[in-house]
């Protein structure tokens, strides 16, 4: 079997032990390293999302493989490429979070999974983030791309309050706002002046690319 199939295969069996072995022996072997091991899971994350959007996997399965990558980059991948001074390619920097006063993390961390496995660099804020430190953070690392996810219907104004907050310091135009979260909506995305808006995890991904290539 060859090895884009043991990982797949790991991936959809969310058999967390069994990808960082092969990673790790992969990379110690000089057989394929870091950055090209992360191209891999990006492709095989895509394949899996597009399962999901066509209704062959369930949300839980989409989930599982999304942790265990999120797992592997972190404690294996990210780090070596670190020690091995190899330049990761990164299409670009995202600060992501879910808005102030609301705690739901799941699709958030679906979302940063996807855009790193998909060659951003993202910095996930976590949850319950205020404005100040979603602008604070973009400065900080310097990124190109604002994510703010929201799943409650109350916490969605602090979606328009992040975007007035980058008006009042006379940063709008310095980022690309993007938004998500299922009482979101395209229409909404418009209303508050957001530079977009994605249904899903893969959306999120499309739009990002798209934001890059435009800028
Ligand atoms: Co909460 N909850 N919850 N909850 N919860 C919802 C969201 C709710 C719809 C349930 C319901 O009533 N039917 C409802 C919100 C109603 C509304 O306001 N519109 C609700 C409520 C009311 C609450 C509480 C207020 C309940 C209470 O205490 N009375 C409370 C809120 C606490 C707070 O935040 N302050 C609460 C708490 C919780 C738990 C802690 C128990 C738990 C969260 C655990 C966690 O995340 N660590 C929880 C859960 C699990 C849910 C449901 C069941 C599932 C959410 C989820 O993870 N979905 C949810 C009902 C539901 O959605 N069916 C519900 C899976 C995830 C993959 O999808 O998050 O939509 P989603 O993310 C998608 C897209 O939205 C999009 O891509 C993701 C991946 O495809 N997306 C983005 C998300 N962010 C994006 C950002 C982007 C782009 C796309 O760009 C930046």
């Amino acid at each position: 079997m060859y090895l884009e199939e043991k990982i797949e295969e790991a991936i959809v069996a969310w058999d967390e032990d069994s990808l960082k072995e092969l990673c790790n022996s992969s990379i110690e072997s000089d057989d394929v390293g870091a950055s090209e091991l992360l191209r891999i899971i990006g492709r095989i994350m895509r394949k899996i999302g597009k399962l999901f959007e066509e209704e062959e996997i369930f949300l839980p399965d989409l989930i599982g493989a999304a942790n265990v990558v999120k797992n592997v980059i972190d404690d294996v991948l990210d780090p070596a490429i670190k020690n091995s001074g190899e330049k990761r390619e990164t299409l670009g920097r995202v600060v992501l979070g879910t808005v102030e006063g609301d705690v739901h993390s799941i699709g958030k961390d679906l979302v940063a999974a996807f855009l790193f496995s998909n060659g951003f660099e993202v910095f996930n804020l976590g949850e319950e983030v205020p404005p100040a430190k979603y602008i604070e953070k973009a400065e900080e690392f310097n990124a190109q791309i604002i994510g703010l996810s929201s799943l409650l219907t109350m916490s969605m104004d602090i979606q328009r309050q992040v975007i007035e907050e980058l008006k009042n310091r006379g940063l709008r135009n310095k980022y690309k706002v993007i938004i998500g979260g299922s009482p979101t909506s395209e229409e909404w995305a418009k209303e508050i002046d957001a530079d977009g808006w994605a249904d899903d995890a893969i959306e999120a991904v499309m739009l990002a690319k798209k934001i890059i290539q435009d800028k």
